[in-house]
């Protein structure tokens, strides 16, 4: 009997492809053929679809589509139409929202209208994506975890592209579309608003960050310390006694006297994730509208020194 299977070993089926349920859900708009892949296999299942487009799925791949072809058609204006300029400055280009005398008004298309406009895509597939998420965990009888965690992230972005420049009055607040264009931004925002360091969102924001790697790896390793022992697969797991789950909690119980539950685990890790962008949305909301300048409102608070 082999003792462990790991990702390379393990025996790959190969068999009539599993289509998915099909009671009490709708099945029209799901491809009708699926595929198999050896690679694909080794890092989780071989089966590749039947995969679920439907008008949510549609809009929001057609919608990013045109976000992302307009950040490119922009970005090969920028070279010059030449596409070795092209491939060479491929990550300086950047598509930049209106300058601040627009405020909130549109812009020549060269000067920020089509940054408003790709925007406007980008939003709809971004939102069209959430209601995918939502739509298809109903149809499948699931809690809608997924969902409001994405919630979370999209929370962030919209705080960044969105609400903090409507709040600020002027769309010159928001992110460029640029690979080192949006980290000059992130850069500048940090040093326009006195050191970022010193707003405390960012600070919980970094430490659910790191707390999330952290339970992460602490989560992973245990599963994989125990699938020698069946504990990624059997059910008995929960209830017997011996088991690799029982294994896997004692382990944490007698390194540091506390272990998750079998459950709980996922909990903290959801709660961890989501807090990441809820708690840096929270703290980019308040920069600019409510606090100028983080250094000296910690130094009215007592954690940076008065000079
Ligand atoms: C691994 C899942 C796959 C997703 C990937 C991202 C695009 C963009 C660009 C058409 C973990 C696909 C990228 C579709 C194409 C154009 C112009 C997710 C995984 C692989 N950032 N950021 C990156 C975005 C912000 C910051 C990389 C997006 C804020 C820093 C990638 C947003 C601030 C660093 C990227 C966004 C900020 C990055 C890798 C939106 C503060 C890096 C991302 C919509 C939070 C890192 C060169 C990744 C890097 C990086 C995308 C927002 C800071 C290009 C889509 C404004 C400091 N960011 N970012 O792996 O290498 O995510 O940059 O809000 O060091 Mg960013
Ligand atoms: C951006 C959520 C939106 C993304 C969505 C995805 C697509 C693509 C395509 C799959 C990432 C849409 C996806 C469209 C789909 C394909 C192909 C999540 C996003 C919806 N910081 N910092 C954070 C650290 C400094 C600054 C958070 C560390 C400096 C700014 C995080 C350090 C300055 C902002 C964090 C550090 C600065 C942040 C981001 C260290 C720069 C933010 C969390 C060690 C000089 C953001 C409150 C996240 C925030 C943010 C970490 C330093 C600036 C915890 C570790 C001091 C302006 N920083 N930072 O999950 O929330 O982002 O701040 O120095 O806006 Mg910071």
């Amino acid at each position: 009997m082999a003792e462990y299977q790991n990702i390379f070993t393990q025996v790959q089926v190969r068999a009539a492809p599993e289509m998915g349920m099909v009671e009490q859900v709708e099945t029209g708009n799901r491809t009708s053929g699926a595929t198999f892949s050896n690679l694909a296999g080794w890092f989780g299942n071989a089966q590749l679809g039947p995969i679920y487009l439907g008008t949510m799925g549609v809009v929001s791949l057609a919608t990013g589509a045109i976000w992302f072809m307009l950040c490119g058609a922009w970005f090969w204006h920028q070279a010059g139409y030449n596409p070795a300029v092209f491939l060479r400055d491929l990550f300086w280009f950047s598509l930049e929202p209106p300058a601040a005398e627009y405020g909130l008004g549109f812009a020549p298309m060269a000067e920020g209208g089509l940054w408003l406009i790709a925007s406007f895509f980008l939003l709809i597939s971004v939102l069209s994506w959430w209601v995918r998420t939502y739509l298809r965990a109903e149809a499948l009888g699931m809690g809608k975890h997924v969902s409001w965690a994405f919630a979370g992230a999209i929370w962030l972005f919209l705080v960044l592209g969105l609400i903090r420049p409507v709040l600020m009055g002027s769309w010159s607040e928001a992110v460029p579309y640029g690979i080192f264009s949006h980290l000059d931004w992130t850069n500048n925002f940090s040093l326009t608003y006195g050191n970022l360091f010193y707003n405390p969102f960012h600070a919980l924001s970094i430490a659910f960050l790191y707390g999330s790697a952290l339970l992460f790896a602490m989560h992973g390793a245990t599963i994989l310390a125990v699938t020698r022992l069946g504990g990624d697969r059997e059910l008995e797991q929960i209830v017997d006694r011996g088991t690799a789950s029982e294994r896997a909690a004692l382990f944490w119980r007698w390194t540091m006297g506390f272990n998750a539950t079998m459950e709980g685990i996922h909990r903290w890790a959801w709660g961890f994730a989501v807090l990441v962008t809820v708690t840096g949305g929270i703290g980019i909301l308040l920069t600019g509208t409510v606090v100028d300048d983080w250094y000296s409102w910690a130094q009215v608070h007592g954690y940076a020194p008065l000079n």
